[in-house]
């Protein structure tokens, strides 16, 4: 036995001493906390039904000797609705993990509930880099309970800024935010980048989500005459501004992150839509080292479904989940601590690739892919 992994099995057999005589329950659950209603349903359902096919997969195979069931919780986006379900969740004795939340700020809400209760939390793609962070900082009131499938808006951000600049070879850009942990913090992310690679931000400005006339904005945009324009936010706001922005005659290349990146933005956007760059961690699911297996089975078992962007993170993130519950079985109370302790030291070979955790928390598999708005679909940038 290394020393590694000598440690990591005298702090679990610390955890069983300081718990006394755990409790074991027969069955187990993970939870999945996403979006289901709203306008990010699409994207919630889709993670959903990844979890749930990991999971059916799991129990048709044999991997586990317990049974085992998903649990979905509506968050609707909503930081405040993503709390009451994390207590929901944390209430529940038969849960040993959750997948969730979709966006930074209902992740970022909801982690510290986990934590209490020493529930790990695997987030499929939230990408503020705080999410990780908080949970170092002293306060934090429980141990270091999430991980991240994604990679983060640092290295987003940073990819952006680099495409912008040297394979477009752009260098005034305005700056809009929608407002939320994730888009204000991928667009400075951004402009971090940008400004030191030589650019120049013209405008840094925040709309807020729900807003419907980008008129006045886009105006003072036009009078900076930017060569391009970087979007950090969801793409209802996108589409509405993409469409507001050709209609003045706006030329400026677009580039928005990976929320921007969903076939929602075509029907939002319609026409203006052609041609926007968007930036995906983890490149393109085709290419993903796990995609074949990945795309038949989904096929196989949703039909009517169309595989979205997100789903292979959900789908991993139960892998890496359900990897760990063969090493714990079915832990309640405070025994939910040791999968915590587990994933600290995975390694799970998915779709994105072989996901293991840094110090932090956060995946090692850190590339992102930029991709170019074509005829309705998203295809690889060449730049
Ligand atoms: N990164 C995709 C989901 C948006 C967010 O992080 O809030």
């Amino acid at each position: 036995m290394g020393r590694t992994t000598f440690l990591r099995a005298a702090s679990l057999l610390l955890l069983c001493a300081l718990g006394g005589c755990l409790k074991r329950e027969d069955s187990a659950r993970i939870a999945v906390a996403v979006p289901l209603t709203g306008d990010l349903s699409v994207e919630g359902q889709g993670v959903r039904r990844a979890v749930e096919l990991a999971v059916a997969q799991a129990r048709e195979s044999g991997a586990l000797a317990f049974p085992i069931e998903v649990v979905a919780f509506d968050d609707r986006a909503d930081p405040e609705t993503a709390v009451k379900a994390a207590r929901l969740i944390l209430a529940d004795p038969r849960v040993v993990g959750v997948i969730g939340h979709f966006t930074s700020g209902c992740s970022i809400a909801a982690a510290p509930v986990y934590a209490q209760g020493s529930l790990a939390m695997l987030a499929p793609v939230a990408t503020n880099p705080r999410l990780t962070r908080a949970q170092s900082e002293p306060g934090w009131p429980g141990p270091r309970n999430v991980f991240r499938l994604t990679t983060t808006d640092e290295v987003q951000g940073a990819a952006a800024a680099e495409f912008a600049r040297y394979r477009l070879k752009l260098r005034r850009f305005a700056i809009i935010h929608d407002d939320t942990p994730y888009g204000q913090g991928l667009s400075e992310e951004f402009r971090k980048r940008f400004l030191r690679e030589g650019g120049r931000a013209v405008l840094f400005e925040g709309i807020s989500i729900g807003d419907r006339d980008f008129r006045p904005l886009l105006e003072r945009v036009r009078r900076e005459a930017p060569d391009g324009v970087y979007f950090g936010g969801l793409y209802p706001e996108f589409g509405l501004l993409l469409r507001q922005a050709r209609k003045l005659g706006l030329k400026a290349v677009f580039i928005g992150g990976d929320a921007a990146m969903t076939a929602g933005l075509f029907a939002a956007a319609k026409d203006a839509a052609e041609g926007v760059y968007c930036t995906s961690p983890g490149g393109p699911l085709e290419l993903m080292p796990g995609a074949e297996k990945f795309i038949a089975a989904y096929a196989q078992r949703y039909p009517e479904a169309e595989i979205g962007r997100y789903d292979c993170f959900g789908y991993d993130a139960a892998g890496v989940l359900l990897q760990a519950l063969r090493h714990t079985g079915p832990v309640s109370g405070p025994g939910r601590a040791q999968v915590i302790e587990v994933l600290r030291g995975v390694r799970h070979r998915g779709v994105l690739g072989t996901t293991t955790f840094d110090a932090k928390g956060d995946t090692h598999l850190r590339t992102v892919g930029v991709f170019r708005a074509y005829k309705g679909k998203f295809i690889p940038a060449r730049g």
